[in-house]
């Protein structure tokens, strides 16, 4: 990639972001001009970080109680695919519960668990939500809630199946809540686009906008799906995505970014064409599902813009990149396709 970008050259969009001095960092190393960069001790999750796991991947992490916390996708050795709270000061070095997180809800027909994978954690008002691919006669939009992540209440399924990588915005937008997802087929969905909903009680989603597709000859050319929560600059809405191109040996999954319009956020401003992380380390290219980088959370340090994005690596194991919100704004604006 060009060297278009130093930490000084970019200008300063606002962060609507709580500082978080604690956020992992590691600058960009020696001579690297990538706009992403990744952790020198990456993975930072084994497969094996608890005793049933096949592997632990596609996880996410949030700020708790001046440490961290998070869901994390553990896939067992049945190949049952659970999310299971994990505790961390550091938000590199985790503890994951073994024990699958048991919710609650009166109803039986909303805690059934025939898979759950893929969960986003987001702070909206007043406790922090999670959603996930949850298997409901195939995959849809699971959700809950939690304060302490030790009780979690569940709520009703967002959409009909089939859904997958629902994705909240962490505030209301235009007085009601707001996510993006992915609809999708029963099985290793060959096609798929962006859409926005909104809601007025977290149960009832609708209002639904087209936000974004494919784009054809390129690593986002099969299907595209909403990665981390998006974080609210004074450009816009930057989101993290991963997209999925086909190749002749089955499906590669990068991830890149766009800026989405700050009260319409269905309206894309801008979209990069490159990708801006793609599977080419040894623990993203060679794992349980080769090929594959998928980031499920960020965090940001509303005072110096730096960003810490969590993936899945080849859905065995976590990794984590670096980058500045600045300058993935103006490496954005310099190469975008919107
Ligand atoms: C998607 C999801 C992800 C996974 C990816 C690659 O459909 O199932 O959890 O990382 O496929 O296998």
């Amino acid at each position: 990639m060009d060297a278009i970008i130093t930490d000084q050259t970019y200008t300063t969009a606002t962060l609507a972001t709580a500082p978080l001095p604690s956020i992992p960092w590691e600058e960009r190393p020696a001579g690297n001009s990538d706009v992403l960069w990744r952790y020198s001790a990456n993975p930072i999750i084994p497969r094996d970080a608890i005793p049933t796991s096949n592997s632990i991947f596609n996880s996410a992490v949030t700020p708790f109680q001046g440490a961290y916390a998070g869901v994390f996708r553990c896939d067992d050795q049945t190949r049952h695919m659970n999310i299971h709270r994990g505790f961390s000061a550091d938000a590199i070095s985790w503890q994951i519960d073994p024990a699958p997180i048991q919710m609650r809800n009166d109803d039986p027909e909303v805690t059934g668990v025939v898979h759950r994978y893929d969960p986003r954690v987001c702070w909206i008002e007043d406790r922090y939500y999670v959603t996930w691919c949850n298997g409901y006669h195939g995959p849809t939009i699971g959700m809950a809630y939690t304060s302490d992540f030790q009780q979690f209440h569940q709520l009703e399924n967002a959409f009909l199946p089939f859904n997958r990588n629902g994705v909240l915005f962490p505030r209301r937008i235009n007085g009601k809540y707001a996510m993006l997802s992915r609809p999708s087929d029963n099985g290793h969905t060959p096609f798929g686009d962006i859409f926005y909903s909104e809601s007025p009680d977290m149960m009832h989603w609708g209002r639904h906008r087209h936000v974004m597709g494919v784009k054809a000859w390129s690593w986002q050319s099969t299907k595209i799906g909403a990665g981390p929560i998006p974080i609210e600059t004074s450009e816009g809405w930057l989101l993290f995505y991963h997209g999925v191109l086909t190749s002749c040996n089955g499906f590669v999954y990068s991830f890149g970014a766009a800026l989405l319009d700050h009260d319409e956020p269905w309206k894309v401003r801008y979209r990069g064409a490159p990708y801006l992380l793609a599977p080419q380390t040894l623990y993203e290219c060679v794992g349980d599902v080769p090929n594959v980088v998928f980031p499920c959370a960020a965090l940001v340090d509303g005072a110096t813009g730096r960003l810490a994005i969590y993936y899945g690596c080849a859905d065995t194991v976590t990794g984590l990149a670096f980058g500045r919100v600045d300058a993935v704004i103006d490496w954005l604006k310099a190469n975008s396709v919107v």
